[in-house]
């Protein structure tokens, strides 16, 4: 064997258990023997995988499958109903986004209807914060205001909202938001959506065997539902959950596996939906709750979260985050943790078995989301103060059946909680709020432009790198970086999150702006659904001036660079239809299909303004970003950087005189 392949093969031998660049994790698998139980374990026992689902090319929609077509296989060209593999990747693709809108969405229904107990006075405990955005939501639901109480206005608010899912005709209300350019080109294209509902329903519809083959007309439908996502059940999620809980604001918050507390009982919140995360955030403050962990024998109650729970409370009340996506076992694994509790989606089946080895209660709290070996206590917001104590009560009670206990002494400050609303008051001030600055800014070429970077971890990629590494290529080009989800965590433990990491890690300009305003250089926006926010951050944008009539005409980019989930899909695919260039890392699900992945890479440019491509390493996917941000400012005309002139007598006179 020659001597170069024998490195290589040593250096696939040597591959680290846990490959992740995460400080906390490293740590604990230094210090705690780790039983062959996690997400690292299972998937090297999943290689190699079927590569025709890798492609998206594998059909098993119907019992005459499942079907492997590739077209580079004169005889496997053809599944047996007859369809090749454009329409098969289609199909996969636009489920894909059916999935992730359906998360989303159901996701916002539950928030619709706690909202509009609250309204009707049957939910305690919960209230109308934000006054001002419930007004702002009627005028876009034409619910008259008026002299009307915000009781009444809020109860007509739920009820339009409810009724927005299975709106039957469309365009669903939200849209509105939209520059009215991109309103134009969506009803052109026929991408316009109804409810979500019946956006989803016409995919599955569509997608069944023997219907639509033609992969250019399902994309269109799979637009119509993104559009429906992110347009609406994702933003009415946002605009809900700020009327409820409260719009954020700046706040300090900290991250990683290190804010778990040894002498506390620790509970770990899990999942997206902040309804019953806000009333635990309220019970753990009750004096009897933190007599109770003291009569136990522990010194009170430590609160953490993971994934989008942890954004959620983390935006509004300053919870630390314990961890992202690829945490939630080792957050077990510490040994520390008296109680996991759950709601949707991102939970992995494998909790209750890792909590088996340890002593965690892992507690599922939403019918939607059971887990074999969990205990289930249901969420009641007729009753959610309640609830919640239960389960409070659940975690105290479990404190002295601790074993081992190793907390990672790792974690780092963040600054979190940048809505829309308070980049907005930020740049501008509270009386003359306006993204003028931020456009000013991007005209002047302190700023290139600006990328949202968002989405999951992938267990087949290094854990957190991808984030972190386009990231800090994205600001040290001058890019500011508004980020959400799981990547927004893995920025926040890397420390990007704090007003210093600008003079740190950004380019001159960048750290200008960001000194002067005193903001980071890497701003945290929030959960899953409040992707939206970024979609309004773009429309506020359009509509401040100076940076062209539509989204797809603004300095700006997407990516996901270590996405596994379906909702990224539909983010990415919202995105893509609002006119915005959007790459993903580690994975592609269209490559065995290449008409379609050509439809997708290059065609939709033409179609929506926008378009999806895919990078492995960072470095590419930051240059491919920048060179969108580069060609679109050469198209508004300001390629170049603009001096500040300050003009002499002499140079006002030839003016005048010109
Ligand atoms: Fe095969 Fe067609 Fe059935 Fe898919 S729908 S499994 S390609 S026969
Ligand atoms: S939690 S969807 S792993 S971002 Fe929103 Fe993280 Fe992706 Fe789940």
């Amino acid at each position: 064997m020659a001597d170069n392949e024998k490195e290589k093969k040593a250096q696939k031998q040597e591959k680290p258990r846990f490959t992740t660049v995460d400080a906390a994790i490293l740590d604990l698998c230094n210090n705690v023997e780790i039983p062959e139980i996690t997400c690292w374990d299972r998937t090297k026992k999943q290689s190699p995988r079927c590569s025709f689902g890798e492609k998206g090319i594998c059909c098993r929609i119907c019992s005459m499958g499942p079907c492997r077509v590739d077209e580079s296989r004169e005889k496997l060209k053809y599944g047996v109903c007859g369809v090749d593999s454009n329409t098969v990747a289609a199909r996969n693709f636009i489920r894909m986004i059916a999935g992730g809108a359906a998360a989303h969405s159901d996701h916002a229904r539950a928030g619709a209807e706690t909202f509009l107990a609250a309204a009707k006075g049957e939910a305690p405990g919960y209230a109308i914060k934000d006054e001002q955005k419930l007004l702002q939501l009627a005028m876009d639901f034409d619910v008259s205001v008026g002299d009307r109480s915000v009781q009444d206005i809020a109860i007509e608010v739920g009820e339009k909202g409810m009724g927005i899912f299975g709106e039957q005709f469309g365009p669903i209300p939200l849209t509105k938001r939209a520059p009215l350019k991109r309103q134009k080109l969506w009803a052109e294209q026929g991408m316009l959506p109804r409810g979500v509902d019946r956006e989803i329903v016409e995919i599955m519809h569509r997608t069944h065997i023997g219907v639509d083959m033609d992969p250019v007309n399902l994309m269109q439908q799979g637009s119509r539902a993104a559009i429906a996502d992110g347009w609406g059940g994702s933003m009415l999620a946002t605009e809900l959950q700020d009327i409820m809980f409260g719009t954020p604001v700046p706040i300090l918050g900290r991250s990683n596996l290190g804010v778990l507390e040894k002498e506390q009982v620790n509970i770990v919140i899990h999942g997206h939906e902040p309804s019953l995360s806000e009333m635990i955030v309220a019970v753990v403050q009750d004096p009897e709750m933190i007599e109770r962990a003291k009569q136990k024998g522990a010194q009170g109650i430590n609160l953490a979260g993971i994934c989008c729970t942890a954004n959620e409370i983390l935006m509004r009340h300053g919870v630390p985050l314990a961890g992202n996506f690829l945490q939630q076992e080792m957050a077990i694994i510490t040994g520390a943790v008296d109680a996991m509790v759950v709601d949707v989606q991102c939970l992995m089946g494998s909790l209750p078995r890792v909590a088996e080895c340890f002593h965690t209660k892992v507690i599922t709290t939403n019918y939607r989301a059971k887990i074999p070996g969990a205990t289930h206590i249901q969420f009641e917001e007729h009753d959610a103060v309640e609830t919640a104590k239960k389960i409070v009560r659940a975690a105290i009670d479990n404190f002295p059946n601790r074993k081992e206990v190793y907390i990672p002494d790792v974690e780092c400050d963040l600054i979190g909680g940048f809505s829309h609303e308070t980049i907005n008051y930020l740049l501008g001030g509270m009386f003359r709020a306006s993204y003028k600055p931020l456009n000013d800014n991007i005209i002047n070429g302190r700023i290139l432009g600006v990328a949202g970077v968002v989405g999951c971890n992938n267990v087949k990629c290094e854990h957190d790198a991808g984030h972190i590494d386009l990231v800090k290529e994205l600001i040290a080009n001058n890019v500011l970086v508004l980020q959400t989800g799981c990547s927004a965590v893995a920025c926040a433990k890397a420390g990007l999150m704090l007003p210093e990491a600008a003079a740190k890690y950004a380019g001159p300009g960048l750290a200008e702006v960001c000194e002067t305003v005193g903001i980071p250089p890497v701003l945290h926006m929030g959960s899953c659904v409040d992707n939206s926010r970024i979609l309004m951050a773009a429309t506020a944008m359009v509509k401040q001036g100076g940076l062209g009539d539509d989204i797809s005409g603004l300095p700006v980019a997407g990516a996901a660079p270590e996405w596994m989930s379906e909702k990224a899909i539909s983010i990415g695919h919202y995105f893509v239809a609002s006119g915005v260039y959007t790459v993903f890392g580690t994975t592609w699900p269209t490559t065995g299909a290449s008409e379609l992945t050509d439809l997708l890479f290059n065609g939709y440019e033409e179609i929506t303004g926008g378009k999806w491509d895919f990078a492995l390493e960072s470095n590419v996917q930051a240059q491919k970003m920048i060179d969108h941000i580069k060609k679109k400012r050469e198209a508004l005309g300001i390629e170049k950087a603009r001096k500040r002139i300050l003009y002499d007598m002499a140079m006002r006179r030839e003016l005048d005189a010109g």
